[in-house]
């Protein structure tokens, strides 16, 4: 009969400390031949807090290069901008896109 002594000792794995950011994603915003400059300056202003001066700046970005980086966010605040974008665009009938990409 096997005593204390005899018996394989099991080792608990020390526990690891995990720290997973969480993934970001980037807010894209598209050129088009039909919204107003004037009205994606107000989009960029009311959206993603910029100045007049930086929202002037990312849109003829936008308008020169085809799209532009507007912020980088966690999932659920760039799902909600990229809806607040798109309703407050369609509601003016203008033909804005605004998109989301894992970074
Ligand atoms: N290209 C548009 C124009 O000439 C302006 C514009 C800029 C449209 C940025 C969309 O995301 C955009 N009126």
């Amino acid at each position: 009969m096997a005593n204390k002594d005899d018996m394989a000792t099991v080792l608990k794995p020390k526990t690891q400390t995990k720290t997973e950011k969480p993934p970001l994603y980037k807010i894209l915003l598209l050129n088009d031949d039909y919204t107003p400059m004037e009205f994606v300056v107000y989009v960029l202003e009311r959206f993603f807090g910029m100045n007049n001066s930086k929202a002037g700046e990312i849109m003829l970005a936008v308008h020169k290069n085809g799209l532009a980086v507007v912020g980088v966010f966690a999932f659920e605040i760039a799902e909600t901008k990229v809806a607040q974008v798109m309703d407050c665009a369609s509601q003016n009938q203008h033909p804005l896109q605004c998109t989301m990409e894992k970074e």
